[in-house]
């Protein structure tokens, strides 16, 4: 494919999810640029999903963080630094290294994480370095070391497309990872490919699948044992392969039918009927080609590194591992959490897949010439705020991560930074949650944004793509990497941060990689040790491993053998699935929580995005209609849902996606985006045994309706703060942005207040105080800028036409008086396709008109015609709308 390409293009990659699509990044000259699919890129071919299309939206500096501040005040860099390395030796001389913690993030750069882990663990001499990959996938990586004895993804996305049978478990793929399921799908139309999907929601993915099995949350175990019992019973091992390549099996097939004796248990474990579980082993025992995919549904569990290796342990049973088409394969959330697995970002690993064998430890102090190096791990991310919590830890440095969001028990986590002596945040933007906590000392360090700055990520499938700049630095950002170097060399330590360039950092990475590996770890960069500068700005995106002789591998394992002692694979015997969610009649429900299709985690960028917001404008709570019934909730009403550690007000969705008895909540909402919608307020984060992450699907959980007089939306061109006490959620609109509230006030109220926020605006009002009906729009000259509506009850007005009227900057009488009267013709209702903003009213008329195939639809209206990533949604209304029009 040869596709014109302008001379001033970059090549990048998307800086969202694992996928690691390559991007066409086209700079404006204005601090913008346009943004496309890399069609040479082997992750994508050109393909983009809504978040990745939207790039563009998310590069305007408002809110940035530009300048280095010191407890609220800005500062030079020398001082904000001095600052930093003056507090990190005091701490250290007054309490020992160990009370100094790193807590970083699989969204940093590959430079930047090796930067900070050769700091702490190397020289300043603190094993407690943890990230918030421990969030994401440290349980995968656990059950990767359990059963190969290294932490290795055995296959590639061209497995995806060979593969006659794909299971999903724990993934919502098609919101998620969204590219790879557009591979997925494609090789069902090309060549039958089958898709189960294991979630106990029906998510998107779901609706997708040939069979979809609604599991009992954290049942995975009790599945997969079952499953490797069947293929036993079932003579479908391949007994070579089990013999010549693997250790343990009679331990784990004992134990798996402890756990499950028969296909009864497995349906009183699961909760699916002994027929959905047989057509499940009857499509996996027959089919060779088989991946299983996995997700966070796996590894967000109090037994994930079970599930893991459950998992694992049927694709060794026969042998379907390491070739074409087959495999367990952990689809890794974050566009570099791979990358941070090779530094060693993690507090259970060294550096370059080394751990802490005391030979690993004195090859990487030899190397580093390292005077502190650490000898053992270091606490992970939920013991490591509780230990700031008890006082034990005094500095923390922060740095890509929203933990006051993200964590388990995040008010916990709050309280805990305000006792830090030292807390240092390397952000990119000034009003992310994390960023507006306080510690004793606090200093806020301003980070070079995607499109700002140079380094690699490494995606699924252990492919090393570059980053590349193509926008000026804003301000006095700074790489994080030169940043953590520049404190280096203040605590003494100049020979070792000597780094000049992301190319440097690099080099030094990969050379670690292969020093005295001689083919004894899988993590090996040795051809790419001597990169010079021009070929690290050209570098094409290559999978590792990629020794300095032999060339990269897209698949391991293809001979059997592994990186443990006798390099035999070794089968886990798991334990019986914890089921026990301890709900209670004051909490009887489980909250499993998640992700949305077009917001990115804490929503610090896709926030800024108009289209993005408006697929989910606002925080909401899932919940089945029998559940509704049973706590008097109405969909698109207001509720509390609340935990042992905390509490949200979300609106209500009814669904029967979620099984009775379950609540699902999205993660994206923080304070800074809403009233009271912070996930990991509520979370309870009980860790996993082996891997220590923690369990953030099952929750025990109230909710109740929550009633508030009125409620309403306010659009404005600048960002404006509701009043305390309102509930209301905040999202990016084209023009300004929209607020969407609910409040005790009443109309006279409101429209006084409405006076007051725009003294000096000409403010066009209609009302009805007698029915509590207020709406008015507010002209600076012939602008609009703001409008408001306001009316009584628990429904939320639709705000769609006074969006696009808002949009329109000056509008012309006619669409004045629409403003006022709510009366606007063109409604559209909630947004389906980002890309070209087509409401599901349209989506809904076009079906209504004919158009009877997502590509009809295409035609019709433009909706799944560009990224594609609402095709599922279009293809889920199909049926339902042929059926209304029918009736
Ligand atoms: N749009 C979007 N895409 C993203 C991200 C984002 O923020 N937004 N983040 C990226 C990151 S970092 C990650 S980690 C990935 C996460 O990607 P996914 O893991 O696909 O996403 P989640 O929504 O967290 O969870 C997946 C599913 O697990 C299910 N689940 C819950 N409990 C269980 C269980 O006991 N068993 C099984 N089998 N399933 C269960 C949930 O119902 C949920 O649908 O997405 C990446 N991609
Ligand atoms: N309840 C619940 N909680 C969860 C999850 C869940 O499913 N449910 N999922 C977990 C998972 S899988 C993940 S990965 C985490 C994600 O959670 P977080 O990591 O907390 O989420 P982000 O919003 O991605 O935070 C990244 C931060 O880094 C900043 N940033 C962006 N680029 C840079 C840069 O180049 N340098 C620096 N220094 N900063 C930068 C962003 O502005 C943002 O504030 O959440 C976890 N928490
Ligand atoms: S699938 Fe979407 S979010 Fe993920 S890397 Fe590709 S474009 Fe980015
Ligand atoms: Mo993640």
């Amino acid at each position: 494919m040869t596709a014109h390409v302008p001379e001033q293009t970059v090549r990048t990659t998307c800086p969202y999810c694992g996928v690691g699509c390559g991007v066409l990044a086209t700079p404006d000259g204005q601090g913008g640029a346009g943004i496309a699919g890399d069609p040479q890129h082997p992750a994508n071919l050109g393909r983009l999903c809504s978040k990745g299309s939207a790039l563009g939206e998310t590069l305007s500096l408002e809110n940035r963080l530009l300048h280095p501040q010191v407890d609220g005040v800005r500062q030079s860099w020398e001082s904000a630094l001095g600052t930093v390395a003056g507090g990190l030796r005091k701490v250290a001389e007054n309490h020992g290294p160990e009370a100094i913690a790193f807590y970083l993030s699989g969204q940093l750069l590959t430079e930047d994480y090796y930067v900070a882990n050769k700091l702490a663990k190397g020289f300043i001499g603190t094993p407690h370095v943890d990230t918030n990959s421990r969030l994401c996938m440290s349980s995968a990586v656990a059950a990767h070391r359990r059963a190969f004895g290294s932490d290795t993804v055995p296959g590639c996305y061209e497995d995806l497309d060979e593969a006659d049978l794909i299971v999903l478990t724990g993934s919502n793929a098609a919101w998620c990872h969204p590219i790879l399921f557009r591979r997925m799908v494609d090789a069902r139309a090309r060549r039958g490919t089958k898709l189960v999907v294991i979630d106990p929601r029906k998510t998107q993915t779901g609706e997708e699948a040939d069979l979809h099995l609604g599991i009992r949350p954290g049942s995975d175990t009790a599945l997969f044992s079952g499953l490797l019992v069947h293929l036993a019973d079932a003579n479908a091992l391949d007994a070579r392969y089990v013999a010549e390549h693997t250790a343990g099996f009679e331990a784990a097939i004992d134990r798996a039918r402890l756990i499950v004796p028969d296909r009864a248990a497995v349906s009183r474990l699961t909760g699916l009927s002994e027929a959905e579980i047989g057509a499940f082993y009857d499509l996996f025992t027959r089919t060779q080609r088989v991946v299983t995919a996995f997700s966070m549904g796996v590894n967000q569990s109090a037994q994930g590194t079970d599930k893991g290796n459950a998992i694992i342990n049927c694709h060794l049973a026969t042998g379907r591992i390491g070739r074409p088409g087959m495999g367990p394969f952990s689809l890794t959330g974050q566009p570099n959490a791979m990358g941070g697995r090779e530094v060693g970002g993690l507090a259970n690993m060294l550096a370059a897949h080394m751990h802490f064998a005391p030979e690993e430890v004195d090859r990487v102090r030899r190397f580093w010439s390292a005077p502190n190096i650490i000898t053992g791990e270091g606490m992970k991310a939920v013991a490591l705020f509780e230990a700031i919590q008890r006082g034990k830890i005094k500095a923390l440095w922060v740095m890509g991560t929203n933990p006051l969001v993200s964590m388990p028990r995040a008010d916990m986590i709050k309280e805990a930074i305000a006792k830090l002596d030292l807390y240092v945040v390397s952000e990119v933007m000034a009003d992310s949650d994390t960023a507006r906590a306080t510690g004793r000392r606090t200093v806020l360090l301003p980070a070079l944004a995607w499109g700002e700055k140079d380094g690699t990520v490494t995606n699924s499938e252990r492919r090393i793509s570059r980053q590349r700049r193509f926008l000026k630095a804003p301000g006095e950002a700074r790489p994080d990497w030169a940043v953590l170097a520049d404190v280096g060399r203040r605590l003494g330590h100049g020979h070792a941060f000597s780094f000049t360039s992301a190319a440097a950092v690099f080099r030094q990475h990969a050379s670690l990689s292969a020093f005295e590996n001689n083919g004894t770890r899988d993590f090996d960069l040795g051809a790419l040790a001597d990169i010079s500068d021009a070929a690290y700005e050209t570098n094409a995106p290559v999978q590792w491993p990629l020794p300095k002789r032999g060339g990269s591998k897209a698949r391991l394992f293809a001979d059997g053998r592994f990186y443990t002692f006798d390099r035999r694979a070794r089968f886990v015997a798991v334990q019986a699935p914890a089921l026990a969610q301890a709900v209670s009649p004051e909490r009887p429900l489980v909250l499993n929580t998640g992700r949305v299709r077009d917001h990115w985690h804490t929503m610090t960028r896709t926030g800024k995005s108009h289209r993005l917001s408006a697929h989910r404008a606002v925080p909401f709570v899932e919940v089945h209609p029998d559940d509704a019934a049973r706590f008097g909730l109405t969909d698109g009403g207001l509720a509390a849902v609340s935990t042992e550690h905390g509490s949200a007000e979300l609106e209500v969705m009814l669904t029967a996606g979620v099984a009775p008895g379950s609540l699902f909540m999205p993660m994206h909402w923080s304070d800074a985006t809403a009233s009271k919608a912070r996930v990991g307020a509520l979370v309870r984060g009980i860790p996993d045994p082996v891997s220590g992450q923690p369990e953030l699907k099952a929750t025990p959980a109230a909710v109740a309706a929550v009633a508030y007089r009125a409620r309403g939306y306010l659009l404005s061109r600048a960002m404006v703060a509701s009043p305390p006490g309102w509930w209301w959620a905040r999202a990016a609109v084209a023009g300004g942005w929209g607020l969407h509230f609910a409040t005790q006030e009443g109309s006279r109220e409101v429209a006084l207040l409405m006076r007051g926020l725009f003294q000096g605006c000409e403010l066009a009002e209609y009302a009805d105080h007698a029915r509590g009906r207020y709406r008015c729009a507010v002209y600076d000259g012939s602008r609009l800028v703001a409008c408001l509506a306001y009316a009584p009850g628990e429904a939320r007005p639709d705000w769609e036409a006074a969006k696009a009227l808002f949009a329109l900057d000056a509008p012309e009488t006619p669409e004045r008086r629409a403003l006022l009267s709510g009366r606007t013709a063109a409604a559209t209702g909630p947004v389906v396709c980002a890309c070209h903003g087509v409401g599901l009213d349209v989506i809904n008329a076009a079906i209504a008109g004919g158009a009877h195939s997502v590509e009809a639809v295409g035609a019709a209206c433009k909706a799944g015609t560009n990224c594609g990533s609402c095709i599922p949604e279009i293809r889920k209304l199909l049926p339902d709308a042929l059926a209304r029009s029918a009736a």
